[in-house]
């Protein structure tokens, strides 16, 4: 057996003795929140802490439903190594003057919530309240698509990076990398500086793929298009290389090189970050910005469902999982979870889900998997718009309304950020197989726009009011529902 799993084989046996016999261990649900980037994470997590924390009203959310929820705090995260979410600074950025939406974050970061309840259970409450604590963990979703590397070697990464840069929507990205390919010689002795330069030509070239308005390109290796501290390390320097005969090439060659620096990549980036953190989650939310892949057309949904199959990759487990090899997942629950659903009249919202679901459905069937159970919903951690109705031609039309963020525009009327405007988003087709393959509503193309968040209600008590939301609740009940039963 693995260190890692016997260690925590042996913490979970500690933690259940410890609880029933004095109560004095406080039992921890450690909460991953992960997703691509800008698909909501770190609004999720404000959110949720902010309402936990504010005493929103959660009528799905159980606990809080039934008054049991007595007391929500934040205490010191117990990694050291890993920087803390920075909420009170998120926080700040949405109830500012004019609300703001908080900065792009891009690196892990964890955040302790304890949570004081009153137990369902009668022989539990004798023993006064419970507490839980809430580790959660905000990660890059496209960390997890690291995971096939750990199956390959560099020449097999080689070969299918580029091949995939030669298909034609990539041409254009990936020109300047290909030609400074065309003129080295893998076999030639290794030259730091070359490396440097054909793997920063990579580099732009992944995030040139990403950039695309159309596409939501997600190419490994993860950490090139967010290395945090690690830029500028061998780890992150290297690129894939055009050879044939590459047994014969010596040890000092630049294939060689690129060779080790990928192994180097694999051993002290991606097997830590799943041995470290992964696999010590015990829940997990994916959010999904399945509207900006409709708004992006066919070609952006299916890279949509091809990063969702490589997620869900990560959650299989099993006999023929990349796991069984490495460490065992712990996590038995995963939500799904569409974001931004307020970009969308509610008659929309269920249309949303099913979208998603259709997603999830083909991914799941791709990625063979099994494994933790898996909930499908759309929500909004943050309301940012109202519902409101509006005339055109005669017709009544249902709207939303709010604050589009200044520079976003619809038919050529481009927005300042500080006028509310009613918007007709257009219905979701009712057959989500139809949204799938690019589509029009019924009164044309829909096209979705950013909106600020919302004003802040400053209570007199100090604070503010929680956000408005959509379907947050039934989120936070499927995740942590159990643990406070
Ligand atoms: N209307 C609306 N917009 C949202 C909501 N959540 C996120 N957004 C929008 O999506 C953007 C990205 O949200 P973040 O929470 O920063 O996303 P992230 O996944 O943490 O992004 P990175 O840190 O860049 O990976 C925000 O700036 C908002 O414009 C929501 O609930 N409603
Ligand atoms: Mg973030």
């Amino acid at each position: 057996m693995p260190i890692s799993s016997y260690t925590h084989a042996a913490g979970d046996a500690f933690r259940s003795i410890g609880d029933f016999a004095t109560g004095l261990v406080t039992p921890t649900v450690k909460l991953g929140v992960t997703g691509l980037a800008r698909s909501g994470k770190t609004v999720f997590i404000t959110a949720l802490v902010h309402n936990l924390i504010a005493g929103a009203r959660l009528p799905f959310f159980d606990a809080a439903a039934q008054g049991r929820v007595l007391r929500v705090y934040l205490e010191p995260q117990p990694d050291e190594l890993v920087p803390r979410f920075e909420y009170e600074k998120h926080l700040a950025d949405l109830v500012g003057d004019p609300p703001r939406w908080p900065n792009s974050t891009r690196r892990i970061s964890q955040l302790r919530l304890t949570l004081e309840y009153a137990s369902t259970r009668f022989w539990k409450r004798q023993f006064g309240r419970e507490r839980l604590h809430i580790d959660i963990v905000d990660y890059p979703g496209e960390w997890l698509l690291d995971l096939p590397l750990l199956r390959i070697g560099y020449r097999e990464w080689s070969r299918t990076a580029l091949e995939q840069s030669r298909t034609p929507g990539r041409k254009k990205a990936s020109k300047s990398w290909h030609e400074a390919l065309a003129e080295i010689d893998p076999a030639a002795p290794a030259d730091q500086a070359l490396a440097e330069t054909l793997s920063d030509l990579f580099k732009a070239y992944l995030r040139e793929t990403r950039a695309d308005a159309h596409a939501l390109s997600t190419l490994p290796p993860g950490r090139f298009l967010m290395p945090g501290d690690l830029a500028g390390s061998p780890a992150l320097t290297f690129a894939p290389l055009d050879a044939k005969d590459e047994d014969k090439f010596p040890r000092s060659s630049l294939w060689a090189m690129m060779d080790r620096h990928f192994e180097a990549y694999k051993t002290h980036v991606v097997r830590p970050f799943f041995r470290n953190h992964f696999a010590r989650l015990d829940r997990q939310i994916v959010l999904i910005d399945v509207l900006a892949a409709l708004n992006g057309g066919q070609s952006a949904v299916a890279d949509l469902e091809r990063a969702m199959t490589e997620i869900l990759e990560c959650f299989r487990t099993g006999a023929n999982s990349l796991w069984s090899s490495l460490f065992s997942p712990r996590i038995d629950r995963i939500v799904l979870a569409a974001t931004k659903a307020d970009h969308l009249h509610h008659q929309s919202h269920d249309r949303l889900e099913a979208i998603l679901a259709k997603l999830a459905g083909r991914a799941m069937a791709r990625a063979e998997y099994g494994g933790a159970e898996v909930k499908v919903l759309a929500m909004a951690s943050i309301r940012a718009t109202r519902e409101g109705e509006a005339r055109r031609n005669g017709e009544t039309l249902p709207c939303i309304v709010g604050y589009p963020l200044a520079g976003e525009t619809i038919s050529r009327r481009t927005f300042d950020g500080n006028e509310e405007f009613a918007i007709f988003p257009g219905d979701l087709p009712a057959d989500p197989e139809a949204a799938l393959k690019g589509w029009q509503t019924e009164h044309g193309e829909m096209r979705f726009i950013r909106f600020r968040p919302p004003n802040p209600i400053p209570l007199p008590s100090g604070g503010f009011a929680p956000f408005p939301n959509i379907r947050f609740d039934r989120a936070i009940e499927t995740l942590i529902g159990d643990q406070l039963a």
